[in-house]
């Protein structure tokens, strides 16, 4: 990976550097999805991290190896083949810049729409026609990581005690989980790939530390993440400090989104995380953002609500979100515009 001199010109501080102090933290719930009581489990991760880990999720590991050995081969692929399909749009190639204003990172990186409704550039699609095996394993991996996500919902809702669903019938989806299976559904896939960064280019780049995604918070209502054995993914804890999560390769960690703090009215709160470069390993990570539909009106569930309990956001459809998210930069609170005076 080479970093263009456009991009170094673009080059803005990061807020967060690497620390020798950053400690690994042993504490992150992790919770068996099969365990009677997982409901009550997630909801009490939601509120303590906003950050879990699942085991027991059901997800074929053929599926997830295939993935990532077929991206692997992607990455790998000389760098004028790889931009062919870039610059993201924001899907497609990205290297080092993220989203539209400023944000860089030491990373490249797939960024798909699993919405057929949404606009996907040409060039993006004709790629993908040309590479069947990394499609079909992109399209299994998504069906299966999308069907985990609705179930973990469907878990927090009876957790939560959204009884309607119980009592209609267990197939029936409640109000976060309905979200994630509507057709319309505005969801969201990235392929990650962090190149090992020697120590050299952090100094040459900014005179400290590099990150490879800066410190953010989801904008969705949950993500499903899988990375290799590699370290370098960063939590924000409810104190305002920072630890590393140790990798897992044979689970998923899930982070709350933006949404599904508005639509728990705050009960929930979206996770800062960030992503710090390693040395010598490549790392290699997968992430599934679950979305409402493009129209779909985003407000406090109107059963999680105490008597006399006001929503403390204004109402907003995810397409006003996501229009003012692709506004902002990484490390900004975007749900600050959209909150009661
Ligand atoms: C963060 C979560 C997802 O990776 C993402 C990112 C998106 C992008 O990379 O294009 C954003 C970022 C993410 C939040 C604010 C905006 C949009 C880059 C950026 C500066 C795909 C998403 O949905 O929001």
């Amino acid at each position: 990976v080479v970093l263009s001199q456009a991009v170094l010109d673009h080059f803005t501080p990061i807020k967060t550097y690497k620390s020798a102090t950053t400690t690994v933290f042993t504490g992150i719930p992790t919770i068996n999805l099969s365990h009677p009581d997982a409901g009550t489990l997630l909801v009490r991760a939601c509120e303590e991290f906003g950050f879990f880990k699942v085991v027991s999720h059901g997800v074929p590991l053929e599926l997830v190896n295939r993935l990532e050995a077929e991206s692997m081969r992607f990455f790998y692929q000389p760098q004028a083949e790889k931009d062919r399909i870039g610059p993201p749009s924001p899907f497609g190639y990205g290297s080092k810049r993220i989203g539209f204003n400023g944000d860089v990172g030491w990373i490249e990186y797939l960024l798909l729409s699993t919405n057929s409704d949404t606009t996907v550039p040409p060039r993006l699609l004709s790629f993908f026609q040309e590479q069947p095996s990394l499609r079909a394993s992109v399209d299994n991996y998504v069906t299966e990581v999308r069907k985990l996500a609705i179930e973990v919902l469907k878990l927090i809702e009876q957790g939560l005690g959204l009884t309607a669903a119980a009592e209609e019938g267990p197939d029936v989806d409640g109000p976060m989980s309905g979200l994630l299976r509507d057709v319309k559904s505005d969801s969201c896939f990235r392929v990650n790939h962090y190149p090992p960064c020697p120590d050299h280019w952090e100094v040459a780049v900014s005179g400290r530390n590099l990150v490879g995604f800066g410190e953010h918070t989801d904008p969705q209502i949950i993500s499903v993440l899988r990375s290799n054995n590699t370290s370098g993914l960063e939590i924000c804890l409810r104190d305002g400090s920072w630890v590393m999560v140790p990798p897992d390769h044979s689970s998923f960690f899930i982070n709350v989104g933006d949404t599904l703090q508005v639509l728990t009215n705050g009960r929930f709160t979206s996770v800062k995380h960030r992503v710090l470069p390693d040395h010598s390993k490549s790392r290699v990570s997968m992430i599934f953002f679950g979305g409402p539909p493009l129209d779909e009106k985003i407000a406090p569930v109107p059963s999680l609500m105490e008597e006399g309990e006001e929503s403390l956001y204004n109402e907003f459809t995810w397409s006003q979100y996501k229009k003012s998210a692709y506004k902002s930069r990484l490390a900004d609170y975007r749900l600050g515009p959209f909150e009661k005076a």
